[in-house]
């Protein structure tokens, strides 16, 4: 088991010679800012290399099979499950330098891309070019294309067109012993034996590290119309998202948002938005102006049958930035009030979301929490937050396991977008079962035997 926390100098001056000295960091005050993610878990890693190609990559690895040390890939630190917190010390390896879209194929709608690429970056690229890059995570203007593959990040548009395996067509990858493969291909389809492109994809850094990306790109939407509507109850709300998602206009976003997370977010950015409503529904549909705007009417009428006090129709672009901007500080919002929150992700089938609210509100009333409700309810994917004293904390974790035991009666998941990481390791069986888990393990023993890889993240016991 790979679990020394220090690297010997011996060590250090291998790695160096690999990345040059400028890119290997050994310095308290680096060490720290490469030590945490935005679960604000923090473990310091011995040291921190920024390598630039994946041959700089698979000789890393390679060094590490021989020495026995993690080694653990890191995007922009924004994920929310630990996923690249160097829980057991060893070296953190940054992508900030691989930070080069390599290609946008405008005939086949494809971006080449390295991992460290911002993902907002790439869209405003490929949107230049009339082009779209859907997965937009609520961190979008400052996490990677990597870290997003790493969990297969979703966003606010997931409802409409997918997450992020759904867009990778192909990937370079160093596996835990050093070898380079590539997998999948520059085409839109492709059966040439197991699927290791969507292996990786999700994986958690755990089963290889990804070096390059081929992405699929869609035509940039002509007209987008965003929608707010206002209800008296988060009640309402919820059954407007359900009948919305069994409804025959799909949205690109349907997001809810309760109480406690409007009060949260108007006042971090000291603005009313909300005129007091107890819930929000947030709505985007994209297409031609002449479907955006029939079904935005639609949606308005659909919304005022479920209860909504008000619904207003963005009107320009400025006014669509600023609803996505309050919707996107919702999370710093909330940090802002409680650093320790403890944030989930889960999902339901779409038609169960009044059923979770429900049962979340009644968890929190019998806890005595405060627990806050918002997110993609479109898909099913719903952020409980719970705001919680240090005191508290016992009745967090029972609350907690309450509600992903709810989640798993309805046939939902524990993480819709957010990954196991190591805040849910311990859930993980309840989900998988214990023989499908196995599976997992044995993958990761095949590709990783020295347990090398972002060892500590997804299973309590890899070995
Ligand atoms: C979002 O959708 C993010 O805003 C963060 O996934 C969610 O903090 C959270 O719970
Ligand atoms: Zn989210």
């Amino acid at each position: 088991m790979a679990s020394e926390l220090q690297i010997s100098t011996a060590v250090i001056k291998e790695l160096s010679s690999i990345v040059g000295p400028a890119n290997l960091f050994t310095g308290p005050e680096e060490l720290v800012a490469y030590s945490y993610d935005a679960t604000r878990t923090a473990a310091l890693p011995a040291a921190v290399a920024r390598p630039v190609t994946a041959r700089e990559v698979s000789q890393i690895l390679l060094l590490a099979n021989r020495r026995r040390f993690p080694v653990i890939p890191r995007g922009a630190g924004t994920g929310m499950s630990g996923g690249s917190v160097p829980v057991r010390g060893g070296l953190v390896l940054s992508f900030e330098r691989m930070n080069r879209i390599l290609e946008i194929d405008e005939r086949n709608r494809m971006a080449v891309v390295e991992p460290g690429v911002i993902t907002g970056d790439l869209q405003r690229e490929v949107e230049a070019r009339g082009l779209f890059y859907p997965p937009d995570p609520a961190s979008q203007q400052f996490c990677t294309l990597g870290g997003n593959i790493a969990e297969c990040a979703g966003g606010l548009r997931a409802v409409k067109y997918g997450v992020t395996r759904d867009y990778v067509l192909g990937l370079e990858v160093v596996l835990p012993t050093g070898e380079i493969i590539e997998t999948g291909s520059r085409t839109l389809k492709s059966v040439a034996g197991y699927d290791l492109t969507r292996l990786i994809v999700g994986s958690e850094g755990t089963l290889g590290v990804v070096t390059r990306i081929i992405l699929r790109l869609l035509p940039r939407p002509e007209s987008v119309e965003t929608l707010s509507a206002f209800f008296p109850h988060i009640r309402d709300a919820g059954l407007a998202v359900a009948k919305i998602s069994a409804g025959p206009i799909r949205p690109r976003a349907l997001e809810l948002i309760d109480s406690g997370a409007i009060r949260a977010v108007e006042t971090y950015l000291k603005q009313d938005v909300s005129r007091g409503a107890g819930a929000m529904v947030l709505l985007e549909v994209d297409g031609s102006p002449q479907a955006t705007a029939s079904e935005a009417g639609a949606l308005e009428r659909v919304c005022r049958e479920a209860g909504a006090v008000s619904v207003t129709r963005a009107a320009d672009k400025s006014e669509q930035d600023r609803i996505w901007k309050l919707r996107r500080s919702i999370s710093p919002a909330l940090y802002t009030i409680k650093p320790r929150k403890i944030n989930e992700d889960i999902v339901v089938p779409p038609a169960r979301v009044p059923d979770i609210l429900a049962e979340v509100q009644d968890i929190a009333r019998r806890h005595g929490l405060l627990i806050v409700c918002f997110g993609h309810a479109g898909d099913g994917n719903i952020h409980t937050n719970i705001l919680l004293e240090e005191a508290e904390r016992p009745q967090a974790e029972e609350a907690v396991k309450e509600i992903f035991a709810a989640v798993l009666r309805m046939q939902g998941s524990i993480s819709g977008e957010h990954g196991i990481g190591i805040t849910k390791a311990p859930f993980l069986p309840l989900e998988t079962g214990e023989q499908a888990l196995e599976v997992m393990r044995k993958i990761k023993r095949a590709l990783d035997p020295n347990n090398i890889l972002n060892p500590g993240k997804i299973f309590l016991n890899a070995e």
